[in-house]
């Protein structure tokens, strides 16, 4: 936080209940800035909220995305509701501020949005139990079809061109070019990975393009931790971190969450001999989507899934590696090589789900086939 913005002065913008007593960094994600706030009610107990700067060198009009962030979650709160479910619980949802805008911003120039804590539930860097990749693929499911409705046309895209891997894989080229900071010759074997797939990240944005994959309101940053599983029940009750939620493809979301939960290590876990992609996992998952989306999905769209689990986990090794050659500006880096780090997990994964794509294949066909029986 910026430090002309005093924070007790940042929350007295918001229409928070209580009284403010103590604020918590939450150190998680590359991109925005979260803290958890702690108020007191007037019987004594504590209340929590999300506070979050959102990151503007990254989300360039932060306006837009916030009139997207009201558009859906007033869309699937009418979801939540017309279900009999608990709208504060199972979305995320704005706390105004006291002129009733959906985000506050400072004399820097920052921007600050505020959430409804959600109580009860609690996310997970790493899946601790093959359930939490089932209940994850109900979740995703449920979200899809909530969204299902909800017109693409209505939303600005917040990042453009987000999961276009073919631009992405031009601007890692364009990185390797211009070498900015001498690293090219310490990641030959990592670029020619890269080089080798380049046909890979053409497939699907062609597809799209050809009219052979429809264009849906799609959640794009599905990794695992962004999902909220209920303490008690065990069960996923909400998608978060909507600020990319804008028109896509169901294949990223579903290639997401695969490439961050069906792994046996952290995104950043630097010994490989640790990071290994887990076809059981990717089962458990893919049961639990199918069951709740399957009717949404096009034929096209189920054939690709395998595929594009592979796919968005060599767009992210792409990714890091880019912002590796280019001097880790975008995202957060805590260790020297930490993108380069990244980077190779990610194209182990990729590895790993070549060898496996026959079985991830089978698996597809495996619950399509015992839904139609
Ligand atoms: C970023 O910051 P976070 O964790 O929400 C990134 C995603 C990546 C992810 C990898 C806007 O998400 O695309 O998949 O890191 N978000 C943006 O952990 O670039
Ligand atoms: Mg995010």
């Amino acid at each position: 936080m910026s430090k002309k913005c005093n924070l007790r002065d940042l929350v007295s913008n918001f229409k928070f209940e209580g009284e403010f007593i103590v604020s918590q960094d939450h150190k998680c994600g590359h991109i925005n800035d979260t803290y958890i706030l702690d108020f007191k009610n007037e019987d004594g107990s504590i209340r929590k909220y999300i506070l979050q700067r959102i990151n503007s060198d990254i989300f360039k009009n932060p306006e837009e995305l916030m009139d997207n962030f009201k558009k859906v979650t007033t869309h699937i709160v009418e979801k939540i509701v017309q279900a009999n479910g608990d709208p504060l619980r199972e979305t995320l949802n704005i706390i105004p501020t006291k002129d009733d805008k959906t985000f506050y911003k400072t004399e820097d120039g920052d921007y600050f949005r505020a959430l409804v804590f959600i109580e009860g539930a609690r996310t997970y860097m790493m899946v601790e139990r093959p359930e939490h990749l089932y209940t994850a693929g109900k979740t995703l499911g449920k979200f899809q079809e909530q969204l299902s409705d909800f017109s693409v046309e209505d939303l600005y895209e917040t990042i453009p061109d987000f999961h276009d891997t073919k631009k992405r894989y031009e601007a890692f080229i364009d990185a390797v070019e211009k070498d900015k900071k001498g690293r090219v010759a310490f990641c030959l074997d990592d670029i020619a990975f890269a080089m080798k797939r380049a046909k890979d990240t053409e497939l699907l944005v062609n597809m799209l393009e050809e009219g052979n994959l429809p264009l849906r309101v799609t959640h794009n940053d599905t990794k695992f931790n962004n999902v909220m599983i209920d303490d008690i029940t065990g069960e996923g009750i909400a998608l978060i971190d909507l600020d990319t939620v804008m028109p896509g493809l169901s294949l990223y979301d579903f290639g997401d969450a695969i490439r961050s939960g069906a792994t046996t290590a952290l995104e950043d876990e630097a010994d490989l001999s640790k990071v290994k992609f887990n076809i059981d996992l990717y089962e458990y998952f893919t049961k639990g989507y199918l069951e709740s989306a399957k009717y949404e999905l096009t034929e096209t769209e189920i054939e690709y899934l395998p595929f594009s689990a592979k796919l968005i986990t060599l767009e992210l090794g792409i990714r890091f590696l880019t912002d590796h050659l280019n001097g880790d500006s975008y995202f957060k880096v805590q260790r020297k090589n930490h993108n380069l780090d990244r980077t190779r997990n990610q194209f182990k994964l990729v590895a790993d789900m070549e060898e496996n794509m026959d079985d991830m294949k089978a698996i597809i066909q495996k619950y399509c086939v015992m839904e139609t029986v």
